[in-house]
């Protein structure tokens, strides 16, 4: 069954020249882009987006880092699109991911770690209404 997951290309991927890269392991993968934009977040986004981690100690510098440049926000759909985007990605904690993975292949850190991904068909369902709310 097709279904749709919001993916961040967050700062670092940007700045760091992987976009291509990463953007070409889920087109291998056979996933669909159905939406792709270039921006940068402003705090008030950043809060909305992360708003189940607002009150957590890492979120100061993780705003600071979300809306330290631009981003690539995009909608990926296939077949268990979510579950396998989070597969792709691996781990949160870039050292600690699978090699293979996104994060484990290209990250060496817990918050600046390229990529994000709903985890569920709830938080997909809030994500791509925050991010795409004219998809159809
Ligand atoms: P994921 O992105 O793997 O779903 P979440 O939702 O637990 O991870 O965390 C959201 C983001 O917060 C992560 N992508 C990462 O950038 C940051 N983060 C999570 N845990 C930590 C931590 N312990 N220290 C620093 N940053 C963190």
């Amino acid at each position: 069954m097709s279904e749709r997951t919001l993916v961040l290309l967050k700062p670092d991927t940007v700045r760091r020249g992987l976009v291509g890269a990463v953007l070409g392991r889920f087109e291998r993968k056979g996933l669909t882009i159905d939406a792709l934009e270039l921006r940068t977040l402003d705090g008030e986004m950043a809060d909305r987006h992360y708003a189940e981690h607002v009150e957590r100690d890492f979120y100061p510098p993780l705003r600071t880092f979300i809306t330290s440049g631009p981003l690539v926000a995009l909608v990926l759909s296939g077949d268990q699109a979510i579950e396998v985007v989070r597969t792709l990605i691996g781990v949160t904690d870039g050292r600690k991911a699978a090699p293979g993975t996104i994060r484990g292949d290209l990250s060496l850190s817990n918050r600046e770690n390229l990529v994000h991904a709903s985890d569920s068909p709830e938080s997909a369902e809030r994500e791509l209404k925050l991010f795409f709310p004219d998809l159809g």
